[in-house]
C-alpha cells in the first residue's frame, strides 16, 4: 500500500499480537470440522473468526492474496478491506489463507495451519505483497545453510537446473551424500516424472497430501528433516511462504506456472510473456523490509504442533515472525473456552461500516 502513515516499529509491536490472535481464533473456530469432511465449513469457520478480529483492530488492511479461487472455497479475497480504518492507522498490504490443508483438516490430517502475512509499501511502490496471478507456481525452497553456502559462492542453485545437479548442490552445501537428502513435495500425478528424478538420484521423498505452506517453510526450521521443497503448488501458498522466509532466511524460487493453455492465454495476456517466465525471490514476493508472518497449527505439522484440547481448555501453537527485527516467536496459549469469547464476524452486533467482505 502507498498510503501513509507509514507503520512505525511501536504500531507494528504491538498489532502483531492481534494478527495472532486472529490465526488463533480461526484455528480454534475451525476445530469443530476437525475430520468432520466438510472443507468448506471449515473454511468458512475460520474466515469469520479472522474477521471477527480484525473488525477490533486498528489499521487499515487491504487484502492483496486471498483465497478462495483456486479451492471454490467461500474465502477472504482480494481487495477485502479489513480493520476498522480509523484516520491515521497504519496501511498494510494482507496476504491470507484462513486454513491452509482444508482437504487435511475435512480428513482429520495432519498439516493443517491457518496463516496470515502482513507488510507496508515502502516509498512510491503501490504494493509490498505481490499478487502471483496463476492458480499455481513452481517453487524450489531451501534452508539459511544452503543460503550461505550460495552467497559464499560456493554451490549455485536455480530453478530450471536439472534434479540432480539441483540434489548434488544441495548435498555439497549440507555437507552430506545426496542419498542423505530428504526432498519434500506434494503428491500428484503432475510430479511423477520430478518424483522419478529424486528417486534415481538416491535421495528419500516426504510426499505430503496438502499444506504446501509448512512444507515449503520445513527446510528453514531447524529439526525438520526435510532438506528441500520442490514441485508445483498454490501460488497463494508460495507468497505467504516468502514472508516467513524474509524473518527465517533461506530462499525460495517461484515461478507462474499456468495450468493449462486457456490459463496461459490468460496469463499471457494480463502480464505477458516477461512476467510469466520470472523466477521470483522471497524478496520479490514480498518487498517491503516490514513483513509480518503469524501462523497457528490446526493439526500437527513440521512447523507447529496442532491443537490439544484438556477439557474445556484448548492449547493452540503459533508462530509469529518479524522482518524487521528477525524475530521468531512461539506461543502457545491455553484458552479457557468456558470463559473466552472467540469474536466472530457473523456474530457482531455493530457492524463496522468501513470494512467489508
Ligand atoms: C497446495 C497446498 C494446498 O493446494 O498449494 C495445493 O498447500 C496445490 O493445489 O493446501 P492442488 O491441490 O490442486 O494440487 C492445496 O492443497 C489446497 O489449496
Amino acid at each position: 500500500m502507498s498510503q501513509s502513515p507509514h507503520i512505525t516499529d511501536e504500531q507494528e509491536r504491538t498489532l502483531e499480537l492481534d494478527f495472532v490472535r486472529a490465526t488463533e481464533n480461526a484455528a480454534l473456530n475451525s476445530l469443530p470440522w476437525l475430520g468432520r469432511g466438510d472443507k468448506n465449513a471449515a473454511d468458512a469457520a475460520a474466515c469469520d473468526a479472522i474477521r471477527g478480529i480484525f473488525d477490533l483492530m486498528e489499521c487499515c488492511g487491504t487484502v492483496v492474496i486471498g483465497e478462495g479461487i483456486k479451492d471454490n472455497a467461500p474465502g477472504i479475497f482480494m481487495g477485502s478491506k479489513f480493520g476498522n480504518w480509523t484516520r491515521g492507522s497504519p496501511h498494510f498490504d494482507i496476504a491470507i489463507d484462513p486454513i491452509d490443508g482444508t482437504t487435511n483438516i475435512a480428513n482429520g490430517m495432519s498439516n493443517a495451519i491457518s496463516v496470515i502475512a502482513a507488510s507496508a509499501a515502502e516509498d512510491g511502490n503501490k504494493h509490498s505483497i505481490h499478487h502471483l496471478q496463476s492458480f499455481y507456481a513452481q517453487k524450489l525452497a531451501w534452508g539459511p545453510k544452503v543460503s550461505l553456502a550460495i552467497q559464499r559462492g560456493e554451490v549455485s542453485i536455480g530453478l530450471d537446473d536439472p534434479v540432480e545437479q539441483t540434489l548434488r548442490a544441495m548435498a555439497s552445501a549440507l555437507g552430506k551424500p545426496v542419498q542423505q537428502l530428504v526432498i519434500c513435495l506434494l503428491n500428484r500425478p503432475r510430479h511423477q516424472e520430478l518424483v522419478a528424478q529424486i528417486r534415481q538420484s538416491g535421495a528419500a521423498l516426504r510426499l505430503i497430501t496438502d499444506g504446501d505452506i509448512t512444507a515449503a517453510l520445513a527446510p528453514a526450521m531447524p529439526d525438520s528433516g526435510i532438506d528441500l521443497y520442490m514441485g508445483i503448488g498454490g501460488s497463494t501458498e508460495a507468497v505467504l511462504t516468502a514472508a516467513a522466509l524474509k524473518t527465517l532466511g533461506g530462499e525460495m524460487h517461484t515461478r507462474m506456472w499456468p495450468h493449462n493453455d486457456a490459463e496461459r492465454m490468460e496469463l499471457l495476456a494480463a502480464c505477458g510473456d516477461e512476467e510469466l517466465r520470472r523466477i521470483y525471490t522471497s524478496n520479490d514476493l514480498v518487498s517491503g523490509t516490514s513483513a509480518l508472518f503469524c501462523a497457528t497449527g490446526i493439526s500437527d505439522s513440521p512447523l507447529l504442533p496442532g491443537i490439544k484440547t484438556e477439557g474445556s481448555r484448548v492449547i493452540t501453537s503459533s508462530i509469529l515472525l518479524r522482518a524487521h527485527s528477525r524475530t521468531i516467536r512461539y506461543m502457545r496459549t491455553s484458552h479457557d473456552l468456558s470463559h473466552k469469547n472467540v469474536p466472530l464476524r457473523s456474530k457482531s452486533t455493530t457492524p463496522n461500516p468501513h470494512t467489508t467482505t
